[in-house]
């Protein structure tokens, strides 16, 4: 049942990312029906619903931050690359570094309860967007930061919020972030979904080491200080 599962919602992402290709002037609409149409099962819901794709790191913790949103519906952990000739890889082969992929997120979330702009500006309060090497513990590009936009609309919000984040001075040093168009995105492992709940005690250790929630607690300070000042 699990593998049928997988498979649907594969065909989902591989008709969702085909039909963004194919029809670039009204892609949203298009997208969000085909993904709508075939995941409402799945997932048991009902109404519009829209995506963003990230990267910051491990996905496993991106995936449960991004859980805890109000208006998000489902976070895939999965795989982005920009070569549309790229084929499903595996764990093992994306975290040997050796590949052009990042470890990455889709985001299904009501439009209606929560923006893009939104999402964007909880992301990058979220990760470490300066860090050119990877993300806190995870070193090499598939770690790395980047925000995937499937339209212009998305791209220019994207843009802006970084410009936001960058004039008023949140992060020190300048923010790296690739801002790309969407290519592929693969879903990871079926043990990577909702690791941290599969697996909380590995999960809270790694993540407590990995040094992202001292971060994210200092950004939040900072942030703060600046909005009194
Ligand atoms: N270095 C971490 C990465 C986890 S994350 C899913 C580990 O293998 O435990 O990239």
């Amino acid at each position: 049942m699990r593998k049928i599962t997988i498979l649907v919602v594969l065909l989902t992402i591989s008709l969702f990312i085909q039909g963004c290709s194919s029809t670039k002037s009204n892609s949203k609409n298009s997208e969000n029906n085909i993904l709508f149409d075939n995941i409402k099962k799945e997932f048991n819901i009902s109404g519009e619903l829209s995506t963003a794709v990230f990267s910051g790191g491990c996905f496993w913790c991106v995936e449960k931050d991004f859980e805890k949103i109000e208006g998000v519906v489902e976070v895939i952990s999965g795989y982005t690359s920009n070569n549309s000739n790229d084929i499903q890889p595996t764990y093992e082969q994306v975290a040997s570094g050796k590949t052009q992929f990042r470890e990455s997120v889709l985001v299904i979330y009501n439009s209606s309860i929560i923006s893009y702009t939104e999402l964007v500006d909880y992301f990058l309060r979220h990760h470490d967007p300066t860090d050119e090497g990877g993300s806190f513990y995870d070193r090499g590009f598939q770690y790395s930061s980047a925000i995937y936009f499937k339209n212009l609309n998305e791209k220019n919000e994207a843009l802006n919020v970084i410009s936001f984040f960058e004039e008023s001075q949140i992060y020190t040093k300048p923010i790296i972030t690739s801002v790309e168009e969407l290519v592929n995105f693969f879903i990871a492992e079926n043990y990577h979904q909702d690791y941290y709940k599969k697996n909380p005690i590995r999960y809270s250790l790694y993540r407590r080491a990995s040094g992202r929630d001292n971060h994210i607690n200092t950004i939040s300070s900072r942030i703060e200080k600046l909005e009194d000042s």
